[in-house]
């Protein structure tokens, strides 16, 4: 017994024909012989030449005479399931012995799979690395294969390896074997400023001549505001009675934009305020509003005071935070007062004058 396919490998969905010989190979003829066909779960009979005589996979041949041979052909559909072989056992018996004869036959599949991995979080401002993988998961060779890659919103292209063959994100392969895979590196710069929780979407498409495939990715960013402050005093030391000038630096070095930033300053009982950049006074403190300041942006605010006069020499401290939605800093900044140089000499007139000029005291205190 004899048993052939066509074609091998056939394709998903496509038709499929067995052709079976019994060879009466004796110098006697052989007579009443059955003819039985187990079919795979994924092929459906047609038809076939001689029709069965039962059922659809059994003949009876009443004779084969010596030297002669018989032949059975078989057609029918291969299911497309994604089954990668169909396995068919005919077999005979008769009188004086039995037969049997097993075919398999290859399921053509056209598969490519792509692969892409991504972390999960990255920092607005640092690098974002993908790498794609790509697999001939079938039994044929694919051809002309492109990879097409669409970059998130909010980064820019650094490199990739291999290069890629059109503009940044174009690769092209010529062929790929069964079970053959490659590999891409791609490396993002991911922007900054932007808001926590950005979603960065990746979508890479691969396609050939016989099949498609493609793969998303999602990264969250991550950022937060951070806010830096600073504090100068001008002069240093400063006599009693002359102006103070304090200069307050707020940066905001994060990479996020600060929102709601309120800066306080807390100054001391020997100042007289003349001057607040627009800062609202209540008791011994300064507040300003920033409704939003921008990452890499700085703000700077001025106050200007008058040192009240004293007949000693003082340390000052002054004391000053920035808050927002998500961080706080703070600075405290120490000033020498020095007395004016009149000491010794209170009854003076020059004391006198120069106490009622600086208003720091009454005139009723040293008349
Ligand atoms: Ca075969
Ligand atoms: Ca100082």
């Amino acid at each position: 017994m004899e048993k052939t396919d066509y074609p091998d490998p056939v394709s998903a969905g496509g038709e499929l024909t067995y052709t079976i010989w019994i060879n009466n190979t004796g110098d006697a003829p052989a007579y009443n012989i059955t003819v039985h066909e187990e079919y795979d779960a994924n092929f459906t009979f047609i038809s076939s030449s001689p029709p069965p005589t039962t059922g659809n996979n059994q003949w009876l041949i009443p004779v084969i005479e010596a030297g002669g041979s018989f032949s059975i052909v078989i057609n029918g559909l291969v299911a497309d399931n994604g089954e990668d072989y169909i396995l068919n056992t005919a077999s005979f018996t008769y009188e004086f012995g039995e037969g049997v004869a097993e075919e398999t036959t290859a399921v053509i599949k056209k598969s490519i799979e792509i692969a892409k991995s991504a972390p999960l979080y990255v920092s607005a401002g640092s690098l974002l690395n993908y790498t794609i993988t790509y697999t001939n998961t079938g039994n044929v060779e694919l051809s002309n294969i492109t990879i097409t890659e669409t970059y998130p919103s909010n980064t820019t292209f650094v490199s990739a390896n291999p290069t890629p063959d059109n503009g940044n994100n174009i690769w092209h392969i010529d062929s790929l074997l069964p079970g053959e895979s490659g590999t891409i590196t791609i490396t993002l710069l991911v922007d900054s400023p932007l808001p926590n929780n950005t979603l960065l979407i990746n979508y890479v498409e691969i396609t050939s001549n016989e099949t498609i495939d493609n793969a998303t990715s999602i990264t969250y960013v991550q950022s937060s505001p951070h806010l830096l402050i600073g504090k100068t005093d001008y002069p240093d030391p400063v006599e009693a009675g002359n102006q103070l000038t304090y200069t307050i630096n707020v940066t905001n070095d994060g990479n996020e934009n600060a929102y709601d930033v309120i800066v306080t300053d807390v100054f001391d009982a020997l100042l007289n305020i003349t001057y607040t950049d627009g800062g609202t006074i209540n008791g011994n403190e300064i507040t300003w509003n920033a409704p939003l300041l921008r990452a890499g942006e700085s703000i700077q605010l001025t106050i200007i005071a008058t040192v009240k006069y004293i007949d000693y020499e003082a340390t000052i401290q002054n004391y000053v935070n920035a808050t927002c939605n998500k961080s706080y800093a703070e600075y405290t900044e120490t000033t020498t007062i020095t007395p004016p140089p009149y000491m010794g000499a209170t009854n003076s007139w020059n004391y006198k004058r120069w106490c009622w000029w600086s208003c720091a005291c009454k005139w009723s205190d040293y008349i």
